[in-house]
């Protein structure tokens, strides 16, 4: 299998509880590298941005409401198979639904405030790696 790339949100809701290192104890502990981190407080306009694909969706304007409340921690992570095997750290995106031991399951308390995001395909992860990170960011790609 083939070293990925995924983007992971420590989101609102994470930061606000004191839960960045419980999450990243968890990332990794399941054999992610962290390449680029960083903290940074959304605007509605870039949460609105990043979230562009679900512009039609009911949930839309509260998700935005949620994701530009407080900072969040974005941040790649390095993995073979990142991508999928990030989402199954996760769990669904409703806590309720999650698998057993997912960080959602574990510690989410709402579908919105699930605590972290995941990239669900390469093609995403590469846009919104690049949402956030610059190339000179990103550890390992200097050369
Ligand atoms: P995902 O994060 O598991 O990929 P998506 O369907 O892509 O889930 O939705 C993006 C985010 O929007 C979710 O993580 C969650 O925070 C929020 N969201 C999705 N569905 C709902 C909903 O039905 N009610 C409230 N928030 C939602
Ligand atoms: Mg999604």
């Amino acid at each position: 299998m083939a070293i990925e790339r995924t983007l992971a949100i420590l989101k609102p809701d994470c930061v606000r509880r004191n839960l960045i290192g419980e999450v990243i104890r968890r990332i990794e502990g399941a054999g992610f590298r962290i390449v680029a981190l960083k903290m940074v407080h959304m605007s509605p306009r870039v949460a609105e941005g990043f979230y562009a694909v679900h512009r039609e969706q009911p949930f839309f304007s509260d998700l935005v409401a949620f994701m530009s409340s407080g900072p969040c921690v974005p941040m790649v992570l390095e993995k073979e198979n990142a991508v999928a095997d990030f989402r199954t750290l996760i769990g669904a995106t409703d806590p309720a639904k999650a698998d057993p031991g997912t960080i959602r399951r574990d510690l989410g308390t709402s579908k919105g405030e699930n605590v972290v995001h995941g990239s669900d395909s390469p093609e995403n992860a590469q846009r919104e790696i690049a949402f956030f990170f610059s190339e000179a960011e990103l550890i390992g790609m200097q050369g």
